[in-house]
């Protein structure tokens, strides 16, 4: 493999535990591949050239561990990032996995479950402080229904709020230096998970006490699940200033969740993806949040890691040809070609300026008739991707 598309740290690639981790079970079939440690896992990224390891507080210590144990976990899992420089720049909780998050954890029907996600989450926020985080995740996998029998849904926003709103304020009490980031998912494990999309999640952030300690983490997989343009949600959530964190990975539209190595399904929606963020120097977390085929070994998934970092870097190459291709670049600046003779009647608005364009004439015929030349930019786009441009 060539030395040109190796990762560094300022490229800031990471890997969850559970990524990198996984063992391969699915709901039809048992794990096959060992479990390997917290430890061994870090060792493995950093063997592959990542930069950071994120986690959820039950991939390191066991949700029923004795205060002693999580201390000497805590400390062996630190000795393993001071020996191989990996940082750990995201956390968060896993409030789907055990039986009692079955209804949810912040909307939970049940007070004691919701209760309970709380003070979860508090210590998990501590744990990711004590490691280092400055950024934690919310995913609510189980924050929905299986039917709109078992809950009010206004009900349920004003719950997830109130959680949230709860945490920011721990998290000013604490004096602790972090951002949160909210991740939608359109269903799986849930019937119809709350807050579906990465634009439902930018809208309710602005409903809470404190939005700006809030952003977003949007996944490819997620958005694709619902049918839509992951570039143009991450585009919104750029414009808003709250891409936070992203979750990169692949995902064939209407399927299941496949969580697969980036880029290996929608080459094009990738390099516009890449595009997005490289153009608008996007200095967060680029975080693999995806899995090896079941028919890997811990070889395969090494092979997986390296292979989502090495495909971003060959995409922001390919950026860079896209943004310095004279022939794509001249006929971007034929399509937006502009005389100015508009200015006059566009932007802010004015009353004169709006009354002095209610008399402009339009030659609505010749507009209707002009070709926009996409299809050759499309496949001029195209033709670098596969490699002869
Ligand atoms: C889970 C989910 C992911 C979330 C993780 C964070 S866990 O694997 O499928 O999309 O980002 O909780
Ligand atoms: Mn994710
Ligand atoms: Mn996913």
């Amino acid at each position: 493999m060539s030395h040109k598309f190796k990762p560094t740290s300022k490229h800031k690639f990471s890997f969850g535990l559970w990524t990198v981790g996984n063992p391969g079970g699915d709901p039809f079939g048992q794990p096959v591949r060992k479990k390997l440690t917290p430890v061994e896992l870090v060792h493995l990224l950093a063997e592959v050239g990542a930069w950071g390891v994120n986690l959820h507080d039950n991939d390191l210590i066991p949700i029923n561990a004795t205060s002693s144990e999580r201390q000497q976990i805590i400390d062996e899992f630190k000795n393993a990032l001071d020996e191989t420089g990996i940082v750990v720049p995201m956390a968060t909780t896993n409030l789907f996995s055990d039986p009692v998050f079955k209804d949810g954890a912040f909307t939970s029907n049940d007070s004691k479950v919701r209760a309970y996600a709380l003070q979860k989450t508090m210590n998990a926020i501590d744990l990711g402080i004590e490691l280092g985080a400055s950024m934690y995740v919310f995913w609510g996998g189980r924050e929905g229904v299986d039917t709109d029998a078992s809950k009010e849904s206004i009900q349920s926003l004003k719950r997830f709020r109130e959680a949230l709103n709860y945490l920011c304020e721990y998290i000013k009490d604490q004096d602790y230096d972090l951002k949160f980031a909210l991740e939608a998912k359109p269903n799986e494990p849930r019937a119809d998970i709350f807050l579906p999309t990465t634009g439902a999640m930018l809208g309710f952030i602005e409903t809470l006490d404190y939005p700006e300690m809030v952003g977003v983490n949007p996944e490819v997989a997620h958005e694709h699940m619902a049918g839509l343009n992951f570039v143009h949600a991450v585009a919104q959530a750029l414009d808003a200033g709250k891409l936070f964190h992203i979750d990169l990975n692949d995902q064939a539209f209407g399927r299941y969740d496949q969580d697969l190595r980036f880029g290996s399904v929608n080459i094009k929606s990738a390099f516009f993806l890449v595009k997005l963020l490289e153009d608008n120097n996007y200095d967060g977390c680029r975080h693999f949040d995806a899995h090896a085929y079941r028919t890997e070994d811990y070889e395969g998934v090494k092979d997986f890691a390296r292979g989502c970092m090495r495909t971003y870097l060959i995409l922001k190459e390919k950026v860079d040809r896209w943004n310095n291709d004279s022939e794509i670049q001249s006929l971007l600046s034929e399509i937006n070609a502009d005389d100015g003779t508009m200015d006059q009647y566009l932007g802010k608005y004015e009353s004169n300026k709006a009354a002095a364009l209610k008399t402009q004439n339009f030659d609505r015929k010749s507009l209707g008739e002009r070709g926009y030349g996409y299809e050759r930019l499309d496949q001029l786009t195209m033709e670098l991707l596969m490699g002869i441009r």
